[in-house]
């Protein structure tokens, strides 16, 4: 069967490769069908130019990967599924061929996607093994609507298939000269590779358990560094970022991948976020040693009476700990502050903000309320206080307001902070400088001792 495989993602922020949508893609090819895959994300004209790309496949079956059913800020909401209603009606226009969705938003809201882009069927979950059966069956003439995680419609209603998230350890990632990686350096990283899925923190405001897993199931190391190596040597990639909820997650493991990065002797250099919580100063030593390039300390609020209701799994001093960690290895770092959980209040994110100085990230990444998830404590609180309706299916984009304080006035105490310690950014200049000169004239190895697993 001849499909087009479309990666539907025009967010340009950090612009994130289409490694699910290429997975899904590599699948099918190898089942033997006659896959193209059309990138819309760097076309200047998007509708124009996946109309010109099915003109040239003419498929029998069209499969849309939608990352992001928003960007989840407040500050300036980007919302990219209407124009994804507008790509399907394209596609019903220039092909005679059904309409099969997929990725991370689908797997989110799948009736509610699949209503708006009046797609045949969605697909909710990870695993690549029920969506090559399925495009099996539907190449035969009659779809296997009995596919886990497949939502379609019929005469008695649209029905959900449940779904499971199974993780990457026996996948491959590749399929990479389908697309132009280059282009994807301007956003920073020329790829994203995974290296763990799962999360069983169960953050007030994070949905990661029902996209992402609630285990972890890190990726035997091997095949990451093999991925890796691809990456430099045949697509000549220079910077990576390391796909999961945090590096340090479990511990052994990633100690065991960047004990393996640095004996490849790279030159690439990888980001990567490290969740609080179990770190130490081995660790940071690795992340210098393979070629950390910056590490993100991932958390929301640096208040503990917060913390304890939305990430009771860690507390300040355990990031005030972890960046002690990374200074010393002499891994630069950036903070991500999230503010406007549940139980935040303002002399809290004032106390956060005094107490991140000391700490001294190259890069304070700031933000402010948080977007209600379906399935997260923040959605049940949301609904105790009034703020949403019971029925409220979280598709329309809603954002929490703290009780004791309001997203207006914690915006307004972050610009003070940023106008009271304007010296903070001279830190993030001279990061920036480097990252630009890196980027340019590629990076130069970190010295590495034997590391020997
Ligand atoms: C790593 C990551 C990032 C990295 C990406 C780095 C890189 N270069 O790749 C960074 C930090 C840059 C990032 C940024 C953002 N991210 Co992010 N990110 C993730 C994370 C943790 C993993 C994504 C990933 O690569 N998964 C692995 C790949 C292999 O899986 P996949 O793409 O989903 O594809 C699989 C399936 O979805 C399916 N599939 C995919 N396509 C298709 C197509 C068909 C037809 C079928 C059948 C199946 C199918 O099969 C694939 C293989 O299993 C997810 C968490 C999560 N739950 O997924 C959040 C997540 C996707 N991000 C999210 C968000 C909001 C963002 C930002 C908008 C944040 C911001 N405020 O700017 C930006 C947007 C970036 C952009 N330009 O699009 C949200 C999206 C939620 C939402 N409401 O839309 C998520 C879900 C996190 C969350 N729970 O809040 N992100």
């Amino acid at each position: 069967m001849r499909i087009s495989v479309v990666y539907t993602n025009r967010n340009t922020y950090l612009c994130p490769a289409p490694v699910g949508g290429l997975l899904v893609a590599q699948r099918l090819a190898a089942d033997g069908h006659d896959v193209d895959f059309i990138d819309l994300m760097h076309m200047k004209k998007p509708a124009d130019g996946l109309v010109a790309a099915l003109h040239r496949h003419n498929p029998d079956l069209v499969c849309f990967s939608i990352r992001n059913v928003d960007n989840m800020t407040m500050d300036a909401y980007a919302d990219p599924l209407p124009d994804i209603a507008g790509y399907a009606r394209h596609v019903r226009n220039t092909v005679r061929a059904p309409l099969l969705i997929g990725g991370t938003a689908v797997t989110t809201f799948p009736a509610q996607i699949r209503a708006m882009t009046g797609a045949d069927w969605a697909y909710a979950g990870d695993d690549v093994d029920p969506v090559s059966r399925f495009v099996a069956s539907v190449a035969q003439g009659a779809p296997d609507l009995a596919t886990p995680g497949l939502v379609y419609a019929d005469e008695t209603g649209v029905h959900e298939n449940p779904f499971s998230i199974c993780g990457y350890a026996d996948a491959h990632f590749g399929g990479w000269e389908r697309i132009d990686l280059k282009k994807y350096r301007k956003g920073y990283f020329d790829c994203g590779v995974v290296t763990c899925t799962g999360c069983p923190h169960g953050c007030s405001f994070c949905d990661a358990h029902r996209t992402f897993g609630r285990d972890y199931r890190p990726r035997d190391s091997r095949t990451v560094v093999e991925e890796l190596i691809e990456l430099e040597r045949r697509f000549g990639a220079r910077s990576v970022f390391l796909i999961n909820n945090g590096l340090n997650y479990p511990l052994e493991s990633g100690k065991e991948l960047l004990a393996r990065i640095a004996q490849a002797k790279l030159k690439l250099s990888f980001s990567c976020i490290i969740e609080p919580g179990p770190m130490d100063a081995e660790f940071a030593r690795l992340l210098f040693r393979a070629n950390c390039s910056s590490a993100m300390i991932f958390g929301s609020t640096l208040d503990d009476a917060a913390l304890e209701r939305n990430q009771p799994h860690y507390r300040s001093a355990d990031i005030a700990q972890i960046a002690g960690h990374l200074s010393d290895a002499n891994v630069p770092f950036m903070l991500g502050l999230m503010f406007g959980g549940i139980g935040e209040t303002g002399e809290g994110v004032k106390r956060s903000l005094d107490s991140s100085l000391a700490m001294k990230p190259v890069m304070r990444i700031m933000g402010t309320g948080f977007r209600i998830q379906p399935d997260t404590p923040l959605r049940d609180a949301a609904v105790a206080e009034g703020q949403i309706t019971a029925d409220d299916d979280c598709f329309t984009a809603r954002f929490y307001e703290p009780a004791d304080t309001s997203t207006a006035e914690i915006r307004a105490i972050i610009r003070q902070f940023s106008r009271s310690h304007p010296f903070e950014n001279l830190r993030m200049l001279g990061f920036v400088a480097r990252s630009i000169r890196e980027g340019l004239f590629g990076r130069s190895r970190r010295a590495s001792g034997d590391w020997k697993i």
